[in-house]
């Protein structure tokens, strides 16, 4: 299977996930500016859609949206409960978690990326900010987001987090989301997620 990626965006939870079922990724690097790979190809050729991050599974065919690319992968081993069976009440929360993460935390902080002022730069950082409350809160009572266990929930939270302290100057989730940096630092302790920081160009063993 091979990934397309760029980092320091979304297409990390897919290879931490890799990682952490044991599986190889063939990694194709996109450049964000260009939209174009190595090879020349551009995005919108592979993802009609134009966005990252992109799975070409083995028989050629195409998977996107984060969400769903997680809960694919992570469905072909569900011996690891990283997702649940479709329909029962964990899957529903998982999938709860990936939208919200989708729709009111990623696709917003992807509009630095685009032509706006500055105030509407702050007003991204806001409300992107503003929308870990709700993890915050989730793991006063548990390790993790669903069933108190790892789930793929956890590792769409976890490039969340990352990229909003690699974009917002200043976001430190020491200070503002106590829990959420304590469940951080157990994530990003695990081999699986180290390996895969390695491996998207994020240097050695990153906090
Ligand atoms: N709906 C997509 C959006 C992902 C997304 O916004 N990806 C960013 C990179 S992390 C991107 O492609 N940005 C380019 C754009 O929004 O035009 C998903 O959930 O995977």
């Amino acid at each position: 299977m091979k990934l397309y990626w760029a980092p320091p965006m979304a297409s990390l939870a897919v290879l931490i996930l890799a990682y952490e079922t044991d599986r190889t990724l063939e990694l194709v690097p996109m450049d964000m500016e260009s939209r174009r790979m190595p090879n020349g190809l551009l995005l919108s050729q592979i993802n009609p859609k134009n966005c990252m991050p992109v799975l070409e599974r083995d028989d050629g065919s195409i998977l996107t949206e984060t969400a769903v690319i997680l809960d694919w992968l992570a469905a072909q081993d569900p011996q690891l409960r990283l997702t649940a069976p479709a329909h029962s009440e964990d899957h529903m929360r998982i999938t709860e978690w990936m939208v919200f993460f989708a729709s009111e935390q990623h696709k917003l902080a992807t509009l630095l990326f685009w032509d706006i002022d500055e105030t509407a730069k702050l007003a991204v950082r806001t409300r992107v900010i503003e929308r870990f409350e709700p993890s915050e809160k989730a793991l006063e009572t548990s390790h993790f987001l669903v069933g108190n266990r790892l789930t793929i929930a956890d590792l769409y939270l976890l490039v969340m987090v990352r990229g909003s302290i690699h974009l917002f100057e200043g976001f430190d989730p020491e200070i503002e989301y106590p829990r959420l940096n304590a469940w951080m630092e157990r994530v990003v302790a695990r081999p699986a997620v180290q390996r895969a920081m390695r491996d998207h160009g994020l240097g050695d063993a990153v906090h």
